[in-house]
């Protein structure tokens, strides 16, 4: 039963599938995962047949990349990334029905018997063309094998098949100055034939199935990418690519062409749900009766509104997504999140670091989702969200009720007595919030209908405030019974309606109350009887210190200094100088016969040198980077002999010694690799 929809019988509900080239981070949980999980709990709560699909992408360039990079093969990197965000996706409580992977018989013969289809069906066109060739390596130049400046945004990062930088969906001879990724050459160009998709040809009914049909439903974003894509007009797109990792085009005149990887992953979900469902698969996808919804990242939605669409339809017997609810992107402490720069928060990191808080960040994902635009993560966030929301509103509401509880009933559900207006205000108010909550989900509204279930711990906590409970025990216990009732009422309906975003917290507060897990329709009412013995009160969330928080942030600051250093480029070369010119600078080689702190000059050494004819003083601003400046003494250094001496804090310094700046700001004094006489010169 749900409130907006009746015309379905079941749900198809698709997560797109992470590549397997590295661990999902809080981005990918914030714009697809946690919303898909929230839905598809939703529904099975609400006693709907759901399917809820994920699984690995394993093929593409992405990953035969990150092998050639660590040295292993492509099936080793799968292997070993399919499993770390297998689990950890598992660990968060993420429902898949199924998570399986594309690099599996099953997917490899469904996206097969998928091509041939459509190609016995004539839906393809076949074309002779130039592409972008690698002389060096031997191969042709795929997607992100090629990288050159947007043509439409200037970003001179762009792949061969994408900008990330505007989105655009490009053609690698769009490319200005491409370059091989593998040899970093500029490629030549050879002749290659590809079977392409000619999408021109769905212009007219893509345009009345989204731009006409789903203008009111679908998120104004999503909508909005759909109509720029199809009002630039749509032109035919490659299907197979010249490359030996993938699915094998199942043709006799193919030879090391596979299939374009976002030709074979959408066709995962079919596959995925075949190894699920054995023969029944087909009412999952072709069945009017089923509603097909995709989550996806906004980088996703022209594949799964667009071209898989165009798959689907040209095989024909196939129902298409009732909608594409995509998120805009998950920022973190306000940068971009990046997996090359390690800019991300990893969920098995995350998992290890934060034991047993799955549902934390559950929460604060969810109510940071970045539904309508980019959001950001901050950790000082997440703390604030445990403490002063979880911690303080629902957990504190439910450890109130239930300690009262065993205090003055002995962990038994109390008589309700004689209602007063608030009992039946609050009693109401209850009433309302399983359908504002459904409604919020139904419509992909995640962050709204968190914050109603919120809001109806809110209600409890305000409805025990108001009552004081600890207070009318001690005069009137039979009034005492009734608020403790409602409040365990409130509790109850909280574990129904807390489930789908907070699984682990309503499994602890199923056990503390005794009952089992009921469905959604269940919720808005009295849910425990009268003399119902409760469990012993378990604190849901615990406060998090800042201690936690600031090993988080100190880990990221690291990553930002080691990031930095990596960019780090040695400064532009001087004018050219003379050898004259050159010559006119002293420099020689000094023996250290004392060095000390300058007083009240915390950047300054002060050094007496033995230079050859006697001794002098050289003042020199390194005192960070040498902390125990004694320790220099007997050392030789290489100074500027006439260089016209100055006052440095009160001391005449007769010369500069020389040093070399590290990319860290770090001063090195240079030393000659060998003792040499003290006053010989440096040239
Ligand atoms: N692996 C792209 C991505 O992770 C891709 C999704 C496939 S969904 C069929 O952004
Ligand atoms: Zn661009």
């Amino acid at each position: 039963m749900t409130y907006t929809d009746k015309t379905h019988k079941r749900y198809t509900i698709t997560s797109a599938l992470p590549y397997a080239n590295g661990p999902v981070h809080i981005g990918h949980l914030a714009g697809v995962y946690i919303p898909a999980d929230i839905y598809a709990r939703y529904l099975r709560s609400a006693g709907e047949e759901v399917l809820f699909i994920g699984g690995s992408d394993e093929h593409g360039v992405p990953i035969t990349i990150k092998a050639r990079k660590e040295g292993c093969t492509p099936q080793d990197i799968v292997d070993r990334y399919h499993a770390i965000i297998r689990d950890s996706f598992a660990e968060l409580g993420i429902s898949f029905d199924i998570y399986s992977r594309t690099s599996c018989a099953e997917h490899h013969h469904t996206a097969a018997d998928f091509f041939t289809r459509l190609h016995d069906k004539g839906s393809f066109i076949e074309k002779t063309s130039q592409q972008y060739y690698d002389e060096e390596a031997g191969q042709f130049l795929a997607d992100r094998y090629i990288t050159g400046t947007c043509p439409h945004c200037g970003n001179e990062h762009a792949y061969g098949d994408q900008c990330e930088a505007c989105g655009t969906s490009l053609a690698a001879t769009d490319l200005i100055n491409p370059k091989s990724t593998l040899s970093g050459n500029p490629p030549v160009l050879r002749e290659t034939k590809h079977w392409y998709l000619p999408l021109d040809q769905d212009e007219p009914w893509l345009r009345r199935w989204i731009l006409e049909g789903h203008k009111e439903d679908w998120k104004s974003n999503v909508y909005g990418q759909c109509k720029s894509w199809i009002d630039a007009g749509l032109q035919p797109r490659a299907v197979t690519r010249d490359l030996d990792w993938g699915v094998k085009v199942p043709l006799t005149n193919a030879e090391g062409k596979v299939l374009y990887v976002w030709f074979d992953a959408p066709i995962g979900y079919i596959s995925f749900t075949k190894q699920l469902k054995g023969n029944d698969w087909e009412k999952w996808w072709k069945d009017k009766d089923t509603k097909l919804v995709h989550f996806i990242g906004k980088d996703n939605i022209v594949f799964h509104c667009i071209i898989f669409p165009a798959m689907l339809h040209a095989d024909g017997s196939y129902i298409m997504p009732d909608n594409v609810p995509a998120n805009e992107f998950l920022n973190l402490e306000g940068d971009k999140i990046s997996t090359s720069r390690n800019w991300a928060v990893w969920l098995h990191e995350y998992l290890r670091d934060f034991a047993g808080k799955q549902d934390v960040l559950r929460y604060t994902l969810c109510a940071n989702a970045p539904e309508t635009k980019d959001n950001d993560f901050t950790w000082r966030d997440f703390q604030l969200k445990n403490n002063s929301e979880l911690v303080a509103i629902l957990g504190n509401f439910v450890n109130r009720t239930v300690v009262l509880t065993h205090k003055f009933f002995d962990g038994h559900v109390p008589a309700q007595g004689e209602l007063s207006d608030l009992d039946r205000e609050t009693l109401a108010e209850l009433a309302t919030y399983p359908e504002r909550i459904g409604r919020s989900i139904e419509t992909y509204r995640f962050r709204e209908a968190l914050s109603e279930m919120m809001n109806l711990a809110r209600l409890g906590n305000k409805y025990l405030t108001e009552t004081e409970p600890w207070k009318i025990a001690k005069t009137d216990l039979q009034r005492a019974a009734t608020v403790l009732n409602i409040s365990l009422q409130i509790c109850a309906n909280l574990a129904i309606l807390c489930e789908p975003f907070l699984p682990f917290t309503a499994e602890k507060l199923r056990v503390m109350l005794a009952m089992e897990q009921l469905p959604w329709r269940e919720a808005g009412k009295a849910l425990l009887e009268e003399k119902h013995s409760i469990g012993q009160a378990e604190l849901l969330f615990e406060k998090i210190e800042d201690a936690a928080i600031e090993a988080q942030v100190a880990r990221l600051q690291q990553t930002k200094q080691q990031n930095e250093l990596a960019a780090w480029q040695p400064a532009q070369v001087k004018p050219i100088v003379s050898f004259d010119d050159f010559g006119r600078v002293d420099i020689r080689v000094g023996t250290v016969l004392e060095c000390t702190k300058v007083p009240k000059a915390d950047k300054l050494l002060q050094f007496k040198i033995e230079d050859g004819m006697g001794t002098r003083t050289i003042v020199s601003g390194i005192a960070k980077h040498y902390p125990d400046p004694a320790a220099l003494v007997g050392k030789q250094v290489c100074f500027i002999a006439n260089f016209a001496p100055r006052k440095l804090k009160g001391v005449e310094s007769q010369g500069m010694i020389l040093s070399a700046e590290d990319k860290d700001g770090r001063l090195v004094l240079i030393t000659p690799s060998d003792m040499v006489a003290a006053g010989c010169g440096v040239g």
